[in-house]
């Protein structure tokens, strides 16, 4: 299996988490976004959307968006809970990762880091959405440890990629202390160095 993917990337990193989690051998192409290899005509033939992360199977075919692909090589596995209830609370934190919380705080650091604009100079209507997103997330974890059930599961890892990251985004987490629990946990559960967040 090929991951191709950047490793600046939450979305990139969600797919190596489960994959060295689970023990699943892989290649990883490492594609340079800011260099644009995501638009060359060799990356659009894998993955027209020209977006990474995109993964190719031993028998070619290739799959895009980081929910889909964490979904499917998790299938069968203790990050999908078995209890369906559970499992559709769990697709229901990836589909508003992506539409709900990506959008505001990944792209604030996206800005920052790679496009270098200062905190004050991003979209306040962003960061307004940012923020609610965390907010959002500090109440739920407020009495529990993990996003949905008892264990960690795929919600924990889509939504730890950028939350882990809000900092770099000009979020600081200082008011959210559910949340670094959480992150602290996740992290652990994961194997992943702690973030200085
Ligand atoms: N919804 C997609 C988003 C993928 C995405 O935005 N990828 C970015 C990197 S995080 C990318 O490839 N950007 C380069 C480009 O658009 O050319 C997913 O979850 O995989």
């Amino acid at each position: 299996m090929k991951i191709y993917g950047d490793l600046n990337s939450g979305n990139c990193l969600k797919v190596k988490w489960v994959c060295d989690l689970l023990g699943r051998s892989y290649d990883w192409i490492a594609i340079d976004t800011l260099k644009s290899e995501t638009r060359t005509a060799d990356f659009l033939a894998i993955n027209p959307a020209g977006q990474v992360p995109v993964v190719v199977f031993e028998d070619g075919r290739a799959l895009a968006q980081s929910n889909a692909i964490i979904r499917h090589l998790a299938r069968d596995s203790a990050l999908i809970p078995e209890d369906p209830w559970l499992a559709a609370k769990m697709d229901e934190w990836l589909f508003w990762e992506q539409y709900s919380h990506e959008p505001y705080v990944a792209v604030c650091r996206y800005q920052m880091v790679y496009l270098g604009k200062a905190a004050g100079d991003l979209d306040p209507e962003k960061v307004r959405r940012g923020h609610a997103a965390l907010a959002l997330m500090e109440r739920h974890l407020a009495d529990k440890t993990f996003l949905v059930g008892e264990a960690l599961s795929l919600a924990d890892v889509a939504l730890l990629a950028y939350t882990r990251m809000a900092p770099e985004g000009g979020f600081s987490l200082a008011d959210y202390p559910a949340l670094q629990r959480w992150i602290a946990v996740s992290e652990r559960a994961l194997a992943l160095p702690p973030s200085a967040a």
